[in-house]
This record gives structure tokens, sequence and C-alpha cells, in this order.
């Protein structure tokens, strides 16, 4: 089940200033920040909100790290905006083989490491209405729910 709107990862060339506009502008603090090589980005993570399944909404704002990235080149091509979209669920696994059952092309073989030691797969845009979809379980939410995968 997903169970909430995890966070919306969203592309900057400027990680300072933009966590500075959405400091300034709507008062929003920087929760957590990290630089995650695999993906080729820095972050920072603005908490919004925690939600009902024990889990948290964020906006998560990425800086390419190299310009081989995935966000440097969706740079290159929009400009600054909306990159993604993130659901939170307390079994990625799972989630991931029913999406796939149902023909959607699942980005990872297994989960990788993601924002806060979150476990992360996407699914290709082009499956998903133009819309890149991440699912993500948060550390210490593989619940006993999930144990059975
Ligand atoms: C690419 N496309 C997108 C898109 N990125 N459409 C919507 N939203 C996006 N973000 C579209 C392109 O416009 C293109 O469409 C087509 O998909 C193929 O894209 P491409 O530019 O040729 O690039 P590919 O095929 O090499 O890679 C696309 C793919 C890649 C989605 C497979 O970006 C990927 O693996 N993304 C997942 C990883 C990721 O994005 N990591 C960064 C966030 P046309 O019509 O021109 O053919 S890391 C993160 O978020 C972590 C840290 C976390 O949350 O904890």
């Amino acid at each position: 089940m997903l169970t909430r709107i995890d966070h919306i990862g969203i592309a900057c060339f400027d990680l300072d200033k933009t966590v500075e506009f959405y400091r300034a502008t709507y008062g929003f603090e920087v929760f957590h920040s990290e630089v995650n090589e695999e993906q080729g980005v820095r972050e920072a993570m603005l908490k919004i909100n925690d939600t009902g399944d024990g889990g948290a909404s964020y906006l998560q704002l990425l800086e390419p790290t190299r310009e081989d990235s995935t966000v440097a080149k969706w740079l290159a091509k929009n400009g600054e905006g909306v990159h993604h979209i993130a659901f939170g669920t307390a079994d990625v696994d799972a989630q991931a083989a029913e999406i796939k059952a149902k023909g959607i092309r699942v980005l990872y073989e297994e989960p990788r490491r993601g924002s806060m030691d979150s476990r992360i797969t996407f699914l290709h845009p082009k499956d998903c209405g133009g819309v890149l979809t991440e699912l993500v379980t948060a550390a210490g939410q593989h619940t006993e729910a999930a144990e059975g995968h």
C-alpha cells in the first residue's frame, strides 16, 4: 500500500540559493542534507509534516554533483522545476513487484539507498504519464506487515 506523498523532488542549479528561497518565502527549514554519490546529487530535505503512517512528507531539493548525473541531464533539457514525485510505503519491494506486474517499468532490480537511509526505486516516466515516480520505504518503516516479503 502507498500511504503518503513522501516527497516532491525539485531540481535546481544552486542548492544554497534554493534552500534560501524556500526559507524566506515559506519559512521551511532544512531537516536533513546529504550528498548521494550514487545518484549524483546534493540534496536538502525540508520537512512539511508528519503523516499518519509513521512517516513524513518533504520537499527534496536536488543539485547535481556531476555532469553525467540524471538530474544534470534533466536540468540541461528542462531548466529548474519539479523533477519527480515519491510515494511512501512500508514495503518498497512488494509495491515495486505489484506495479511491475502491471507492465510498468521499474528501474532498479533491487531498491537502492535513498535519502536518510531510505530504500528507493523508480518507475519509468514514460509509463507514468510523463511523471518520474519514486517508491520509498523510510529507514525504520519496514513494518511487521512487510515481513512476509
Ligand atoms: C527523463 N525523462 C523524464 C524525466 N527524466 N520525464 C519526466 N521526468 C523526469 N524526471 C524523459 C526524457 O524527457 C525523455 O523523454 C525520456 O524520459 C528519456 O530520458 P533521457 O533524458 O534520454 O534519459 P535516460 O533515458 O538516460 O534516463 C531517464 C531515466 C533516468 C528516467 C531512466 O533519469 C533515471 O534513471 N532516473 C531515476 C534516478 C534519478 O532520477 N535520480 C535522481 C534523483 P523524450 O520524450 O525526450 O524521449 S535521486 C533521489 O531522488 C534520491 C536521492 C532520493 O529520493 O532519496
